[in-house]
């Protein structure tokens, strides 16, 4: 039987042939399909080819190769592939940081891109200096020395608690920890919260900014962060007495960065269990904890939970940070 080799078999889409060629073991021919795809003006297969070159299930990863492929499907007018690449460009993954172009990016966008529009307005209403910094550094307050605590009142402001929260939302699904013998993620009764993450591809610049203001309050770099998650918690659910830090790692998380992001719920405390404290933070408020040394020795006392809330809904923002660098870039 004579195979057909035309781009488009009937019914089937240039990505769904690249899929078939990819399972068959013609990851090159795959590749090289999307591409032409995208060089004949198709932004949908270059923005699967990103989703490849980030999920390295057919290619190995390459974050440089994915955001180009982002850029091109952007210039094609492809609104998703857009948003990525400006937060791309403003966090700096998959090549150098281009804080003042992602900037510019947001100021085209017209009035009825609302992504755009949000973000400019949070931005223009942060303390920042042109390279997306803070021009000062938060200040907290010491609750207690062993573990090192440090609460941050007012660390983030109201209309910035909500943009994490809404954009949160679509992607909240329940929790999972690493099983200790199989690796795998899976849901356990330690953490019944729902979560959502931002991964660098969806870290907007606003998200960017926030994780640079946490970054300046525990006197670290951004890049040492673990994508920023926000959490929710309904009646009953908690986050039972455990330890940040992983016992031998190399990369330890010597500090933990919450963010409660609203009020009115009961219950819900953040416990350290070893010495009693029991913070209840109000909306905005920042709470700073040592879970290591420096050398990544973790600290005992360091145990801490999520008491249940007992009425209304908790929403947290976490950022667990290492010693150094974290994930690719
Ligand atoms: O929700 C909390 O208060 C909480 C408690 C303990 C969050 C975390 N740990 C965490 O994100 O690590
Ligand atoms: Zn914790």
């Amino acid at each position: 039987m004579k195979v057909r080799t035309s781009h488009h078999r009937a019914g089937m889409t240039a990505i769904d042939q690249a899929y078939r060629l990819a399972e068959a073991g013609q990851v090159r021919r795959a590749v090289a399909l999307l591409k032409h795809e995208g060089d004949r003006g198709d932004p949908a297969a270059l923005v699967e080819l990103a989703a490849w070159y980030l999920g390295a299930r057919y290619v190995e990863r390459d974050l440089q190769l994915a955001r180009q492929c982002f850029g091109s499907a952007s210039k094609l007018g492809h609104q998703r592939a857009s948003e990525i690449y400006t937060n791309l460009l403003a966090n700096g993954t998959g090549g150098t940081r281009r804080w003042r172009e992602a900037l510019a990016r947001l100021e085209l966008a017209g009035r009825d891109d609302l992504v755009a529009t949000e973000q400019r307005a949070l931005l223009g209403a942060m303390d920042i200096d042109g390279d997306g910094e803070p021009r000062t550094k938060p200040t907290g307050q010491q609750l207690s020395d062993a573990p090192s605590v440090m609460l941050f009142k007012n660390f983030m402001t109201s209309t910035e608690c909500r943009h994490l929260v809404e954009r949160a939302k679509p992607g909240l699904s329940p929790s999972v920890v690493v099983h200790p013998a199989t690796g795998q993620m899976v849901p356990h009764p330690v953490r019944t919260s729902d979560n959502a993450f931002f991964p660098w591809i969806d870290e907007d610049p606003v998200i960017h900014v926030l994780n640079r203001r946490i970054a300046a309050a525990t006197a670290t770099e951004a890049s040492w962060g673990e994508p920023l998650q926000v959490l929710r918690y309904g009646p009953g659910q908690e986050y039972r007495p455990h330890h940040d830090a992983i016992a031998g790692a190399d990369n330890q998380r010597i500090l933990t960065f919450l963010v409660y992001l609203n009020d009115g719920y009961e219950g819900g405390e953040t416990e350290f269990i070893r010495t009693g404290l029991k913070v209840a933070g109000c909306k905005g408020d920042g709470l700073m904890f040592r879970n290591a040394d420096d050398a990544g020795r973790p600290d005992p006392n360091a145990v801490h939970a999520g008491r249940p809330v007992t009425a209304g809904e908790k929403m947290l923002a976490t950022r667990w940070i290492h010693q150094r660098p974290f994930g690719p870039r």
